[in-house]
């Protein structure tokens, strides 16, 4: 099976590396993509450097300017899927996600499953190293999206996945309006809504040792805008009878969220 890992960066330059190394070093012959968004620390020179030395198991993709994270998974996806990969595989570059989970992502896909997520919340995952603020927050956001939405996974938002290529192909990535973080939960609900089988394998994520976080504080507002749309949407694909307080948080918080945020 090809098997292709998409890695978006900016200002990965301490990371982007040590991370393509260990990739290419796993038993399972893998196609990096790194998709960067023009990083001022050179984060792109770097993986072009590397794409010269490992030529066709490192590919990149340069963007003018940082165009957030979910349009640059699907310039990944596009490249895969144009490379022929048959599993796809998305990661951080910053070793919160890391390679030595790849084999066990495959490994579920194999057992059948369509997409596979390197979860922290089934039993056997976890997080180290983050701070509480943040975790409640990754937990909250969690609890908000899988309630509203009726989510399965355990962990919706996390980037470390692993998708067959017959579940890329069937999306029309056009139509996803999520660009930022959100994105995940977007393309966790457009899986599950398609049919598709969703598995999870339990990973301990370590925040990051080198470089900084890109998250800001509007992707919060985005997060729950997206799920507040996708939950209309849900509403009216369905047609299912709703309680009635799911009504009313979905009014209020639209009511609440300032309109200039996109979702
Ligand atoms: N190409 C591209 N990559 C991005 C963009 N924003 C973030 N990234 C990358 O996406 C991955 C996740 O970003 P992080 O900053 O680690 O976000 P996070 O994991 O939510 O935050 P931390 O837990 O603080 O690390 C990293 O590899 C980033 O370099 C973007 O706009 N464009
Ligand atoms: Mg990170």
């Amino acid at each position: 099976m090809k098997i292709a890992v998409i890695v978006p960066t900016y200002n990965e330059r301490e990371n982007i590396e040590a991370l393509v190394t260990q990739l290419l070093a796993l038993p399972v012959g893998a196609q990096v993509v790194v998709v960067d968004d023009n990083s001022p620390d050179g984060t792109g020179a770097l993986a072009d450097r590397l794409a010269a030395e490992y030529p066709g198991r490192v590919l990149t993709i340069h963007r003018p300017g940082k165009l957030g994270l979910g349009t640059a998974y699907i310039a990944g996806f596009r490249r895969a899927i144009a490379a022929e990969a048959d599993l796809i595989c998305t990661m951080d570059a910053d070793f919160s996600h890391h390679p030595r989970y790849i084999p066990q992502l495959m490994d579920k896909i194999g057992q059948g499953y369509d997409l596979v997520i390197g979860s922290r919340y089934v039993r056997g995952g976890g997080t180290s190293g983050c701070a509480a603020h943040r975790i409640l927050l990754s937990w909250g956001a969690n609890a908000f999206a899988r309630t509203l939405l009726g989510l399965r996974a355990h962990d919706a938002t996390a980037g470390f996945r692993c998708y067959r290529r017959a579940v890329l192909e069937s999306l029309d990535l056009d139509q996803i309006k999520a660009s930022g973080y959100s994105f995940l939960i977007e393309m966790l609900y457009r899986v599950q809504r398609g049919g598709w089988r969703v598995g999870e394998v339990p990973i301990l994520f370590e925040n990051r040792r080198l470089g900084s976080s890109k998250i800001s504080k509007n992707e919060i507002t985005r997060a729950l805008r997206t799920v507040l749309r996708l939950a209309r949407e849900k509403l009216l694909f369905w047609r299912r009878p709703w309680p009635l307080w799911v009504w009313v948080t979905i009014k209020a918080s639209s009511l609440l969220l300032p309109a200039h945020v996109a979702p």
